[in-house]
């Protein structure tokens, strides 16, 4: 134990923070590390464009082309975020050879190399339907199309996707997550707002009607305030999915990107968690829009964080990273970003909450605020760098070196 941890967690002690008990817990939260930052979303299909509203700006070098190399990046990533983790994965990353199988017929095979390394390195998985980025998808509607083929085709492809999904759970023991995001929407001002809303209810009804081992599968749909192109509505909205879900049994998921500006998730999570026994995140940074910048660890990822830890819910929240910045180097993305996720958790535990919370319910706000700004200096970063050590590694800014150097050695020479 270093100087600085013994005298940090002297302080903590002295406001009832036992922060061994601390780290512990929070090495034991998984954090689920979105594949797709690696290759800005493009999957292995090469379909060509990205589509359905999203976009990764950007075109430093180094991108993964291939299964091989964005595992590899995936595992130089991991060697230097400290926690227990799960792999994001889409469909679009299905790892198929030759043969070419299209999305609605996609098996469980076309994963097992997924599988294989995720049991390697003691990972969960989580799955996305890809619905966008394809032919089908080429008019904005998937789900909610007024072609009853094009439906078919989605809905096909959802089902195939939530086997997958089981399989994963089944065979690494850890459930897996299966999140439903559809592109769709309307440019202008719709004559029709119901309409593709009771298409994408009855959608939705046909995929999650096959039964799944909940200790396997969480279904749990993803909604949005609009997309590119998608400016003046948006099928799968808040209020949409937040009743699909009550209703159904599956799970909202809330990507704090997918709001007003002024709107944030982490005042909804002790909402959502009164009336659900799960709420999944995709926790992003938006600038602007719906940007997918790199998580950083700023207010709003501090109050997230809090929330979970408040309403003691760590169990219960799913959380997952969804952004992809193709500006910098994007192992170092998902590094900066998956480590800013774990510190705002720890700085959260490291939080009296239950002492706050006293000074709130006797009406005591001046200490409540005294306490929570002088909170904010407390020795934090002594904690994470002792938990960095315990986990082997580096602390503070140590990690970088060593992505520059994977950077000269593997991300360069690919050209
Ligand atoms: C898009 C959604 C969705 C995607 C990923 C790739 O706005 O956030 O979650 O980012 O599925
Ligand atoms: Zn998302």
């Amino acid at each position: 134990m270093t100087e600085r941890y013994e005298s940090a967690k002297k302080i903590y002690a002295s406001i009832g923070i036992d922060t061994d008990a601390v780290i512990e817990k929070l090495d034991s939260v998984r954090v689920s590390l979105h594949c797709w930052q690696g290759d800005d979303v493009s999957g292995f299909e090469s379909s060509g464009e990205l589509s359905g509203g999203i976009q990764a700006t950007g075109n430093y070098p180094g991108k993964a082309r291939n299964a091989e190399e964005l595992m590899a990046d995936l595992d130089k990533a991991l060697s230097l975020i400290p926690g227990a983790h799960k792999i994001n994965l889409h469909a679009t990353y299905a790892i198929m050879g030759d043969e070419k199988v299209s999305r609605d017929k996609l098996l469980p095979e076309h994963f097992a190399p997924w599988v294989e390394f995720a049991k390697q390195r003691g990972l969960g998985l989580d799955i996305n339907p890809t619905l966008f980025s394809h032919p089908l998808a080429a008019d904005g509607l998937t789900l909610s199309h007024p072609d009853e083929k094009i439906r078919r085709f989605w809905i096909d492809h959802c089902k195939a996707m939530r086997k997958i999904g089981e399989y994963f759970g089944r065979e690494l023991g850890i459930t897996c997550v299966n999140n439903i995001w559809i592109p769709d929407g309307y440019k202008d001002v719709p004559a029709d707002r119901i309409g593709p809303r009771k298409r994408l209810m009855d959608a939705l009804d046909e995929i999650l009607s096959e039964h799944i081992d909940p200790k396997y599968l969480v279904d749990t749909v993803e909604s949005k305030v609009f997309g590119i192109g998608v400016e003046s509505y948006t099928v799968g909205s808040h209020e949409f999915y937040m009743n699909y879900a009550a209703t159904r049994g599956c799970v909202c998921l809330l990507d704090n990107g997918h709001y007003h500006p002024t709107e944030v998730v982490s005042d909804k999570i002790p909402s959502m968690l009164l009336f659900s026994d799960k709420v999944a995140l995709h926790v992003t940074r938006g600038v602007r829009w719906d940007s997918d910048h790199v998580v950083t660890f700023d207010d709003e990822l501090k109050e997230i964080a809090k929330e979970i830890v408040r309403c003691d819910a760590l169990d219960r929240v799913l959380i997952g990273l969804d952004y992809f910045d193709a500006s910098i180097n994007r192992v170092a993305a998902w590094i900066i970003g998956a480590r800013n996720m774990r510190k705002a958790l720890l700085s959260a535990m490291l939080i009296p909450h239950a002492q706050l919370k006293d000074m709130q319910d006797s009406g005591d706000f001046t200490s409540l605020l005294a306490m929570t700004e002088e909170l904010k200096l407390y020795p934090f970063g002594d904690v994470w760098e002792e938990y960095c050590a315990r986990k082997g590694v580096p602390a503070r800014e140590g990690w970088l070196a060593e992505i520059k150097k994977y950077e000269a050695d593997e991300l360069s020479k690919r050209v």
